[in-house]
């Protein structure tokens, strides 16, 4: 999708900062990070949110959290601990419609999120 602001970053057409990626997924520093380590995971393939994933998707979701796992520990927080989280529609605050795994961590994070 041309018109998608993830699907342009997949295919290297905005400039992103890649901590992670393989043949299915691609993760990149958030461009307004929420905490010193806020990275977005996001399937190579379009899908605009949560409520769009099919039974042929669970492969890709697993995919995202773990690399979502994987980033964490590399940043040295799988003990201290960090946070995943999906957006999903306007209430949840989503405001980019490319399914994207949140991963947060660096600091302690409040619950419940506002
Ligand atoms: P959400 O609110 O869950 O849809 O999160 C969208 C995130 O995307 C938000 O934290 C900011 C981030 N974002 C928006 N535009 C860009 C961009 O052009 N580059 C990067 N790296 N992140 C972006």
């Amino acid at each position: 999708m041309s018109d998608c602001l993830f699907c342009r970053i997949v295919a290297g057409e905005i400039p992103a900062e890649p901590v992670y990626q393989d043949e299915d997924v691609l993760a990149f520093r958030d461009i307004n990070p929420q905490a010193p380590l806020h990275v977005l995971v996001v399937p190579r393939r379009h899908i605009a949110t949560l409520n769009d994933l099919t039974p042929d998707d669970a492969g890709v979701v697993g995919t995202m959290h773990l690399a979502a796992a994987r980033i964490a520990a590399e940043h040295g927080l799988a003990e201290a601990g960090y946070r995943t989280v999906f957006n999903c529609n306007e209430q949840a605050g989503q405001t980019v419609f490319h399914l994207h795994l949140h991963v947060l961590g660096g600091r302690a994070l409040g619950w419940p999120p506002g």
